[in-house]
């Protein structure tokens, strides 16, 4: 995964001294607010760690914002893929017959499970969105993506309050070196609500490509490539990461990213 530009620890470096740049010249109310953060040592306990420190700076400066959009004459031709392109195992099976017999289910933290099949999901109440999507490898594209809000769908399922963050189970596994598990993502509450969050089965018009992650992917548009997890098949609500993988909260945290991949 580094062949071109930049490799993924490389760019959480430079995105954690651009941060460090804009409080040390910056002035004003919110930032004022960070330091009031920093120097409050209750505050900085429950944070407890640098990283979280950097999400809520982040957070604080960006406010509840959209990500930009753009035009359809922004729209590139093909949209880049990168990570697998074409899962193994029973996936091609499902795709002979256009995810027919897929389920995404939906459970963990939740009032009421559920699996729902592809049909219902474009039935759903839907958004359509030209975002950027940005890979810490250095590339961007921008496309168009339509699918249901995740808000809607754990509404559905009743999110209960404990849950505090979302997971989401991929199809493909990996083959890093000896780490190789199943592709898997997480995102937390407020992410998860947020309104252009999305689970997509649609780019530029058509259905999903597989190579960009069919029948279903996560859209988060606020965050990095690697938090855009493809090949969706369960998403569980949980309250910790403890039991998942090696318990950072992802594929490529587990393998030393940042969990918290905002842009
Ligand atoms: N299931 C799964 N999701 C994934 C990946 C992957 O390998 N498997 N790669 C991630 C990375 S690093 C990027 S940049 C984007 C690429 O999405 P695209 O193939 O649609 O460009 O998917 C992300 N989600
Ligand atoms: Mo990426």
């Amino acid at each position: 995964m580094t062949s071109t530009g930049r490799s993924k620890a490389e760019h959480g470096r430079e995105r954690r001294r651009l941060l460090r740049a804009a409080l040390a010249t910056a002035a004003g109310g919110v930032l004022a607010g960070c330091d009031r953060l920093s120097h409050d040592e209750r505050a900085v306990r429950v944070l407890g760690s640098a990283e979280a420190l950097t999400r809520e700076v982040q957070r604080r400066l960006t406010g509840p914002a959209l990500a930009q959009e753009f035009s359809p004459a922004d729209i590139a031709p093909v949209f880049r893929s990168n990570g697998t392109t074409l899962p193994g195992g029973g996936y091609a099976a499902l795709a002979r017959d256009g995810f027919a017999n897929w389920r995404l289910r939906v459970e963990g933290l939740v009032e009421r499970p559920a699996a729902f099949t592809l049909a219902q999901l474009r039935a759903m109440p839907s958004r359509t969105q030209i975002t950027r999507h940005d890979c810490v490898e250095g590339w961007s594209c921008i496309g168009q993506w339509t699918g249901v809000p995740l808000s809607h769908v754990l509404q559905l399922v009743g999110a209960k309050p404990q849950a505090r963050y979302v997971v989401f189970h991929c199809m493909d596994v990996m083959t890093e070196g000896d780490y190789r598990v199943p592709y898997y993502e997480s995102t937390d509450m407020d992410e998860a609500l947020h309104p252009q969050t999305l689970l997509a089965w649609g780019l530029n018009g058509g259905a999903l490509p597989i190579e960009n992650g069919a029948p279903l992917r996560a859209r988060i548009e606020r965050q990095l490539g690697y938090k855009q997890p493809k090949y969706l098949h369960r998403v569980e609500l949980v309250d910790s990461f403890a039991a998942l993988g090696r318990g950072h909260g992802g594929y490529w945290e587990d393998l030393g990213y940042n969990w918290y991949g905002g842009i």
